[in-house]
């Protein structure tokens, strides 16, 4: 098939040979991608946006604002400082807002279980006596199920609380619920952090920016250590925490013979529900009798993180190939649920055979059809759903699947398996990873979460996590930048050999990559659990703050990611990103990068060029281990067979 040139200056930033290769083909001719639109517009962002001082908080604006310019305050005599800390509050709050949502969902869908109301289970029972401690539930002489509505009941309490605390709280090291009792940050209920994050930034209400923060802090607290903890763990013991399994990724998964269908978004009922209807005997009786092999399905953004991490089943692409993958014209439906999903799917279906399925009622699209997924019957609506991807598989005209370019990966990285992974099966324990922080093979640790985003180019997760690993740093990963680093190799334990000496090492002796794949963008809340366990081990100081942990997002483009980062901040943890909304007030910058180091140990920071903010990452961590007194050059002793074993 013959190729077309890409007359787009966008696509000077995908270096991702699939993508290249899909949108350079002759049916993808008349598709146009978010690459395309990045040119078409032909502007480049407005500086009052970009640097977060254009408020429209009410009708006497839209105000831009200069910082230090008298006459260029808001119309309400609104400040830069003023100006920027809403904005980024605001974000905070839709972010926590949209991972409470979700998680509100899978509650609601573990209540339904437990009562037996799905076809889902419980497969995790440790893992729920474990909540139910948290919870505070009694098991006494309770079955099982029992318990799961009890500690699902209480959990679902919690984000209508008003008073009080959210129970989560409590597996946070001691010394920072202290702090966070201290800094008036403990959230009291998750929805009531999110109103009163939107009150205080209405206009003419929280008008000091520090106290704003304290109020941005507390509701990013409610995500992280609240909503996004309860889901995490709730869909664990629903669906099985995951442990390590290979699985493959990039658009080369799509099957030439098979009925592919895509789910894309986040709530994992209904990508499970999807996996138990492709099994069914029906279901694959239908595909046989449109002439296909069978039913593949295939993960795209945090959906397909979920499902990879627990059944291993491929991903086809991450948030910047979402509408890639449909042009290879291969997909018979791309199924949808909410958030990451662009508008622009079903217009770039148009050029094929692609349904476009949206199935929640909080997220329609125009030229999309619906089937409302219903929990209470969720096989059955999973079935509907292939049935439509089945009958369109005849339909499947010109198609290009780009064939050399899957990559293997091991994935299923849970803190639990993190656990266990370094400390031997039959004594789990974070000792290992901790002495080797301490004896320096492993330098540090840090989290490269977050999203793709067509201002820079896509192999950024690659270049971070590579200039990391080489200087021995171990790296967690999640959400569409886990996807990155699967389709960059760098999730199998041959991705060793770009490791520094130390780091190789280990992942030699254990036969683990450098870089863990931890799930989505929800299971940032195992990266709180994973620190706070460090600390408990011992050795590396009493706070979050003394261990040598740092995070990034380079690429985020959503408000989720703000929320993320604001609770690791909050939690004691420094945060890079590629660029913020706070430039524009220079008091504002200050308190996030300078001065919340001296209020909970975190910070945030900015640098635009992926090797320096590597390196910012690195100067980070070295200046944690010279203060826990762990950065003397130690003499290198060789693993032998015997210290082999016990790691
Ligand atoms: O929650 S990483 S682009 S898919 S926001 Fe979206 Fe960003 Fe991907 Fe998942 Ni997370
Ligand atoms: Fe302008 Fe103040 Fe209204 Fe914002 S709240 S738009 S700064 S007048």
């Amino acid at each position: 098939m013959a190729k077309r040139k890409l007359e787009c200056v966008g696509c000077d930033s995908i270096t991702c040979p699939s993508t290249i290769d899909v949108l350079s083909q002759d049916i993808a001719k008349d598709v146009k991608t978010a690459y395309h639109r990045v040119e078409d517009r032909g502007m480049s962002a407005c500086l009052f946006g970009a640097g977060g001082v254009c408020c429209r908080h009410c009708n006497m604006g839209p105000c831009q604002i200069i910082d230090g310019v008298d006459e260029l305050v808001g119309v309400c005599g609104a400040t830069a400082e003023t100006v920027a800390a809403r904005g980024f509050c605001r974000a905070i709050a839709a972010g926590t807002a949209s991972h409470t949502d979700h998680a509100r969902e899978m509650v609601r869908g573990f209540i339904a279980t437990c009562k037996g109301e799905t076809e889902h289970s419980i497969k995790d029972e440790a893992k729920l006596l474990e909540m139910a401690e948290i919870f505070e539930v009694d098991t006494t002489d309770k079955e099982i199920n029992q318990i799961g509505i009890e500690v699902g009941e209480k959990a679902l309490a919690e984000f209508g609380q008003q008073e009080g605390t959210v129970s989560m709280l409590k597996r946070a090291p001691a010394t920072l619920q202290a702090l966070w009792k201290e800094l008036d940050y403990e959230p009291r209920g998750i929805d009531r952090e999110v109103v009163e994050m939107m009150h205080r930034t209405h206009m003419g209400v929280d008008q000091d920016y520090k106290n704003l923060m304290q109020q941005g802090s507390r509701c990013a607290l409610a995500d992280g250590w609240g909503s996004s903890m309860m889901s995490t763990d709730l869909t664990d013991i629903m669906f099985g925490t995951p442990v390590p399994i290979r699985a493959m990724s990039d658009m080369g998964v799509l099957k030439e013979d098979q009925v592919n269908i895509t789910v894309h978004g986040h709530e994992p009922l209904l990508a499970e529900s999807l996996c138990m209807a492709a099994e069914d005997e029906e279901m694959l009786k239908l595909a046989k009798k449109v002439g296909a092999k069978g039913i593949n399905l295939a993960g795209v953004c945090c959906t397909g993180n979920e499902i990879l991490m627990r059944r291993g089943i491929p991903v086809a692409g991450s948030f910047a190939q979402q509408e890639s993958v449909i042009a290879t014209g291969a997909v018979e439906a791309m199924v949808v649920d909410v958030q990451c999903v662009m508008e622009s799917l079903p217009k770039v279906a148009e050029n094929f055979h692609t349904q476009v399925i949206t199935t929640n009622y909080r997220a329609k699209m125009a030229g999309a059809e619906h089937i409302q997924f219903e929990e209470k019957d969720s096989l059955g609506s999973a079935k509907s759903i292939l049935k439509k991807a089945i009958a369109n598989f005849k339909k499947r005209g010109k198609h290009f699947i780009p064939k050399d370019v899957k990559k293997e990966a091991v994935v299923g990285f849970s803190h639990e398996t993190v656990n266990y992974i370094l400390g031997g099966s039959f004594r789990g324990s974070y000792r290992p990873l901790n002495d080797n922080i301490i004896n320096g093979r492993i330098r540090g640790v840090a989290a490269i979460v977050g999203c793709d985003n067509y201002k820079y180019s896509d192999d950024v997760h690659e270049m971070v996590a590579k200039e990391l690993i080489k200087h021995d740093v171990l790296v967690l990963t999640t959400g569409c930048a886990a996807q990155s680093m699967a389709m960059a190799g760098l999730l199998t334990p041959e991705a060793a050999k770009y490791c520094g000496d130390g780091l190789a090492e280990i992942c030699e002796t254990v036969g683990m990559p450098p870089v863990l794949h931890v799930g989505s963008c929800v299971d940032n809340s195992r990266l709180l659990i994973a620190t706070s366990q460090m600390v408990a081990e011992g050795g590396l100081g009493d706070k979050i703050s003394d261990l040598p942990v740092v995070g990034t997002a380079p690429l985020w483009m959503s408000e989720k990611a703000v929320a993320i980062g604001q609770y690791f901040v909050a939690s004691g943890v420094y945060v890079i990103f590629q660029n913020l909304p706070i430039t524009g007030s220079k008091k504002f910058s200050k308190y996030l990068m300078e001065d919340y180091e001296n209020i909970t140990g975190g910070k945030w920071d900015i640098e635009e060029d992926p090797i320096k903010l590597a390196h910012k990452m690195i100067a980070q961590i070295d200046k944690k281990r010279a203060a826990l007194g762990i950065d003397k050059e130690q003499e290198r002793v060789l693993f032998d067979m015997e210290m082999r074993r016990d790691i």
